[in-house]
Parts: structure tokens; C-alpha cells; sequence
């Protein structure tokens, strides 16, 4: 038992509810008290470590990543949606040679240097593996599924269910495989039949990237624009959208799929997301260097729809930082007021990021796991917004009730 206390304690529920001066008495399995640290110090008098000067919160959550993607800095093409998947086709080689296993294992030293202790990764080829299996971090593992050939699919099945055999062989309390369908442009109807199939029969959670582009919507409604020559361009083939945004969104019925974007999403396809029970990824930053677009946020509050936030891979995004993200995103939703855009901003990476997944994470609570990210801030009030103002890196991080050993270089 062990026991951790802080000037400021953010609990990451509804409310938003913060504590002064106050502990958490944990075991590795899960917290076990909250209160007043001077009355849980009687319960615990060894074994204690009180952070002066310090907010904690739950280790943060980044729910959509592309880890393998993280040697690209000044490689793709930003700007303009279809200029980057361009250069992503073109570029995938190098993307994905080099030190590609060093980088990876960097990327998550910094991953875990920023506060985050629990992500999901999308990986669309399966180097990820065994970093991310071996690494300190909680990992919801997407195997990622991709392609539209009709000639294809067989072997495109065999192969999504030979990788996610592959993860499951590493699958623990910690790491939990689930798979992925890249988009609704890139997937035959029949893998993503078998896929939807596979996500029900397991269980296993979905993540699928829905309506990010103007030109994806222009593709599966109106048959045209930049999706009509891009198939022929690089795959020698003429297509045809398998689905209309309508059936893409009906076929996932009982599923609770997490669609990320979703800017190009009518009032009415978003009521339909959460009649689903899905979940909305955003990553603000990725969508504004992409698409130029960001998630309309007062619009998913009128339906009640509470987005989780997160960073993307590098292939659109400088930093697979949540602090960073935030921080970009408070600056650019200027209609809303500065300290409740804060809350709103962390309640994305902590407690409704963790309330999609069931696990338990993401709130400071009694029966919660014992993940906890500690940062040092100066403020006496508006604690969100200084932490968001001021954090760069974590004081200290705990993942399963163990301090991880943050090294000193960044
Ligand atoms: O989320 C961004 C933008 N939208 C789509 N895909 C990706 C993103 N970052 C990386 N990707 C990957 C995706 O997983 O890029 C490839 C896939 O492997 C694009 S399709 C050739
Ligand atoms: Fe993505």
C-alpha cells in the first residue's frame, strides 16, 4: 500500500471535482482511498510521497496514435488533405525503414515524459508490436486493415487475423488487441463485412477513421473529385465507393466503434454516431494540418456527445504530446471561456477516454487502476487552464501503481 498526496488533486469526473492538499491511498491493483492527505498519512505512514507545488491528475489517455509513423518530420506534404495521402503512398518506404524500432522506442519515452499512460495504437503493418507489448504504457493495440481490391480480400482477411493472432500472443492486463478499419474509401465491403464480424465475435474494441476530409465526403456521395483519380493513379483500378455514408454508418450497429474526425459529419450522421453508442476522436492539431478543419465543439455539446482528444501519429503532427494538443486546442476554439474549455480539454484525455473503453482508467476514483501523472504547476486558481499554460512534462508518472522511470533527456 502506498500512499501519494498533492496541492491540487484533479479528479477527472463530471463535475470536474478538485481536491486541496490531498492523497491517494493505492495498491498496484486499483485506488483504495481519497481524502485529506493529513488523515490518510495516519493510515499510511511509510511508504508516502507528497508533491509540493503539484497538480495530479490520471496518467493522461491518448486514444488514436500512429506510432510507426513517427520518423516522418519534414516528409509528408501538409496542407492539403489529398497532397498528403499522395505523399504517404509515395513515401511509405522510407517512412517505414531506417531506425524505425529506435525511433519507436523513443517516441514512447516521450509519449510517457508528457503524462500519457495509456494509448491506442493503430498499427497498419504490425512494427509496433513488440515495443508497444513490451513498453510501461497500457496499450489498446488496433490492428489496422486496409484495401480494396476484390482480388485481394481473401488474402486480406487471412492476413488481419494472423496479426491480430500475433497481438493476442502478447495480450495481458495491460495490452489488449483490437482491430482497426482504416476508412470507409480504403476498405472492400466484403474485409470490412469479415472485420465487423471478427470485432463482434471477440468483442474486440473498433476504430475506424470516418468523414475527416472534404474529399472523402465528396467520394462517397457524389462519386467524384480527388478519390476518383487517386485509385487509378496508384492502384490501376477504377472504383466505385463501396458504401454511402448512410450504410457505413448502419453496419455498425451493436458495435460502439471510436470514429476519429468526423469533420465532414452532418448534425445528423453525429446523432447517429451516438445513437450507435460510438465514441469521437479528435485531434485538433492533425485536422488542422490536414484539412484545415476543426471539430465543431459546440455542436457535439447541443447533442451531448463528449470527444476525446488525441494527437494522431507524426505522419500529422509535431509531437504525440497531449499537453501540446491541448494547448493548440485551447488557443483555437476562441468562442468558449478559457478555464471551462480547459476542463472540457481534459476531461477528453482522461475520464471520457477511459469511460469508453471499461477499464477503469482515466478518473481519480476508488476502484479506478492506480495511473497517475503529476505536473508541476503554480496556481491557486484556475488549475486546468495553469496546468495546460504550464506543463511540459510530467513531475512523475505511475502506471499500475509502479513510478516509471522517466530518464532525464528529452
Ligand atoms: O489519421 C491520419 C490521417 N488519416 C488517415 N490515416 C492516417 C493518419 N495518420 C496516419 N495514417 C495512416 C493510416 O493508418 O496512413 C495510411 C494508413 O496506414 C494512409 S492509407 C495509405
Ligand atoms: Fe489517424
Amino acid at each position: 500500500m502506498k500512499l501519494m498526496g498533492a496541492d491540487f488533486l484533479l479528479i477527472c469526473d463530471e463535475k470536474f471535482e478538485i481536491l486541496k492538499n490531498a492523497g491517494i491511498l493505492f495498491d498496484k491493483k486499483q485506488i483504495l482511498e481519497i481524502g485529506e492527505y493529513d488523515k490518510l498519512i495516519k493510515k499510511s505512514p511509510q511508504n508516502t510521497q507528497y508533491y509540493k507545488e503539484c497538480v495530479v491528475t490520471p496518467a493522461l489517455c491518448n486514444l488514436h496514435i500512429h506510432l510507426e509513423f513517427s520518423q516522418n518530420k519534414g516528409i509528408l506534404n501538409f496542407g492539403n488533405f489529398g497532397n498528403w495521402l499522395d505523399s504517404v503512398i509515395i513515401h511509405r518506404e522510407t517512412l517505414m525503414g531506417g531506425d524505425l524500432q529506435e525511433t519507436m522506442q523513443k517516441e514512447i519515452k516521450h509519449l510517457l515524459q508528457s503524462g500519457v499512460g495509456f494509448v491506442g495504437a493503430i498499427s497498419s503493418y504490425g512494427y509496433d508490436l513488440e515495443v508497444l507489448a513490451n513498453s510501461p504504457l497500457r496499450v489498446l493495440y488496433f490492428n489496422e486493415v486496409m484495401g480494396s481490391k476484390a482480388e485481394m480480400v481473401d488474402v486480406l482477411c487471412q492476413n488481419a487475423l494472423t496479426r491480430l493472432k500475433a497481438s493476442k500472443d502478447f495480450a495481458s492486463e495491460k495490452f489488449l488487441p483490437a482491430l482497426a478499419i482504416h476508412s470507409p474509401y480504403s476498405v472492400h465491403s466484403k474485409l470490412f463485412s469479415y472485420i465487423l464480424a471478427l470485432a463482434k465475435q471477440d468483442h474486440l474494441p473498433l476504430s475506424i477513421h470516418f468523414l475527416e476530409s472534404y474529399e472523402e465526403r465528396e467520394w462517397l456521395e457524389h462519386k467524384s473529385g480527388y478519390f476518383k483519380d487517386f485509385f487509378e493513379k496508384f492502384f490501376n483500378v477504377r472504383m466505385q465507393p463501396f458504401y454511402s455514408v448512410e450504410s457505413f454508418l448502419d453496419s455498425l450497429k451493436g458495435l460502439q466503434p471510436y470514429l476519429v474526425h468526423c469533420l465532414q459529419a452532418t448534425k445528423e450522421e453525429l446523432q447517429k454516431i451516438k445513437n450507435l453508442g460510438g465514441f469521437l476522436i479528435s485531434c485538433p492539431k492533425s485536422n488542422r494540418l490536414l484539412n484545415n478543419t476543426l471539430l465543431d465543439l459546440k455542436l457535439c455539446e447541443e447533442l451531448g456527445i463528449n470527444p476525446i482528444f488525441a494527437t494522431d501519429g507524426k505522419s500529422s503532427n509535431d509531437s504525440l504530446s497531449l499537453l501540446d494538443e491541448l494547448r493548440v486546442a485551447l488557443y483555437a476554439y476562441k468562442e468558449y471561456d478559457v478555464e471551462e474549455l480547459a476542463k472540457i480539454l481534459l476531461l477528453g484525455v482522461t475520464y471520457y477516454a477511459g469511460k469508453s473503453c471499461n477499464m477503469k482508467v482515466g478518473s481519480l476514483q476508488v476502484g479506478y487502476k492506480p495511473d497517475f501523472a503529476v505536473f508541476r504547476v503554480e496556481a491557486r486558481e484556475q488549475i486546468a487552464l495553469s496546468l495546460l499554460l504550464q506543463a511540459r512534462t510530467a513531475e512523475a508518472l505511475y502506471i499500475a501503481g509502479e513510478e516509471i522511470d522517466l530518464g532525464s533527456e528529452i
